[in-house]
């Protein structure tokens, strides 16, 4: 039992105080707080004592459910035989192992995997590498990193920077990183609407590359970074050809294209990386989340080895990157991180991901009609339903739909006016059908 359910009520506003809650209306959550107990498999009990199934898989970061019985068992195992470990100058050997694994997960065995602590690092790591492996290569004006609109890359100053939430930058503006230049998104309702999966709207918006390298030089620009699905800002897929074109376009250019797969990578889209998913490899890899199912924070970056090489020039005994986290290849994580992807392979989940891909599909898009709903989107295990805001007071419906979802026993995910949802692999189609209806109630029980 939380120590909180064991408060006088009197006390209880006192005691959530201090916490400043990340990405939360701290307000009227202390005012009804929800509180999570305990996890385990799909379902978070709450400190009611009222079980909700985790149809966003925390928050995009648990395919396997919670607290799996392999992944418990090995970081338990990790924590008594080697706590912690220095990775600047000293190394232990199962990260060693888990970055030839990964590399070899993402078909990419020759590749290098730089191990950081969440997205936001991975991100920031990633436009490091790139400004610097231009440098390194004697192409140091090539400092211009290009974003998206309706990004999200996290809350790094790089991150902000080259996301396109204007929530998470319009406080910050002054500190942005310099000659970032942006893509247009590449949703568009009037043509897109109701799409199952890709749409087959929208290729043409990667030629705003090449007017992007018409307005700066190529010589200007270090990177593209894009997710290959937008999940953050709604699930958004993206366009057949899109992806393939903005590769077309960096290689020609000499850009780097980097794929943020902090939510795409390890199975979401029913495939090991986005990347596979639709065919297109890039040059760096983001990922985080669900490479170890979040049970210890753990991101990283995969970088083509030829751009691991162009660092490794001056003497031996010279730091060739100078960056790096204190809990770099945490032992925790890098235990999990191995138990995550052993249960993976053995219990074929990814494959499973791509099995329930259709019955989401087919199910999410059952709820067009519905009270509320304006659009449905769906890739892989995903999915983002569109709600009509309320006169004025935008962003409200999905909340009001959200908690009505949680009083039904679903704990969906809710940004802006979409409601996410993305379950866990190890959920059953029934589990999936019974996300669906749920939801479906929930909408029908909030006014109009
Ligand atoms: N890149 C992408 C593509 C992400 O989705 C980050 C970077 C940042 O990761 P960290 O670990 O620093 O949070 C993310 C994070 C949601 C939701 O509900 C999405 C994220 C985080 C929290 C909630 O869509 N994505």
């Amino acid at each position: 039992m939380s120590a909180v359910s064991h408060l006088h009520p009197e006390s209880r506003e006192a005691e959530l105080r201090a916490w400043w809650m990340p990405f939360t209306h701290n307000r009227m959550f202390k005012a009804a707080p929800r509180l999570i107990a305990s996890a385990k498999g799909c379902y978070f009990t709450l400190a009611d004592g009222r079980r909700v199934f985790d149809c966003l898989s925390g928050l995009w970061c648990s395919p396997l459910g919670h607290s799996h019985p392999r992944v418990v068992e090995a970081v338990k195992r990790q924590v008594e035989t080697l706590d912690y470990a220095p990775s600047f100058q000293m190394g232990h050997e199962p990260a060693f192992h888990l970055a030839t694994r990964i590399a070899a997960l993402a078909g990419r065995p020759q590749d290098r995997v730089f191990f950081v602590n969440s997205g936001s690092e991975a991100v920031d790591t990633s436009i490091k590498i790139a400004v610097a492996y231009h440098r390194a290569r004697g192409e140091a004006s090539r400092t211009r990193i290009i974003g998206r609109e309706r990004g999200y890359h996290g809350v790094g100053m790089g991150g902000i920077s080259v996301g396109g939430m204007v929530a998470n930058r319009k406080m910050f503006a002054s500190l942005m990183i310099n000659g970032v230049d942006h893509l247009p998104h590449t949703y568009n309702p009037n043509e897109t609407r109701w799409t199952r999966g890709q749409p087959t709207w929208g290729a043409h918006l990667a030629d705003e590359l090449e007017r992007l390298v018409g307005l700066h030089d190529a010589s200007t620009i270090a990177a593209v970074i894009v997710e290959p699905m937008q999940g953050s800002t709604g699930v958004i897929p993206p366009p057949k050809g899109y992806l393939e074109r903005l590769r077309q376009i960096c290689t020609k250019h000499g850009i780097l294209l980097i794929f943020d797969e902090v939510i795409t990578g390890f199975g979401r889209l029913g495939t090991p990386f986005g990347a596979d998913f639709v065919g297109v490899q890039p040059d760096l890899t983001t990922f985080a989340k669900a490479v170890n199912n979040a049970t210890v924070p753990m991101g990283g970056v995969i970088a083509r080895d030829d751009i691991y090489q162009a660092f490794m020039t001056g003497p031996a005994h010279m730091i060739e990157f100078a960056h790096g986290y204190t809990y770099s290849a945490h032992p925790l994580a890098v235990a999990a991180s191995h138990a995550t992807l052993d249960v993976m392979a053995d219990e074929k989940l990814i494959a499973r991901a791509a099995e329930l891909a259709p019955v989401l599909e087919q199910k999410v898009h059952s709820l067009k009609g519905e009270p509320h709903v304006v659009d449905i989107r769906n890739l892989g295990l995903a999915a983002g339903i569109d709600l009509a805001p309320i006169e004025g007071q935008p962003g409200l419906r999905a909340i009001k739909v959200f908690e009505r979802a949680l009083d039904e026993g679903f704990l969906v995910r809710f940004s802006g006016e979409t409601l996410a949802i993305a379950p866990p692999f190890v959920s059953s189609a029934s589990d999936v059908e019974a996300i669906v209806e749920g939801v479906r109630r929930a909408l029908r029980a909030v006014p109009a």
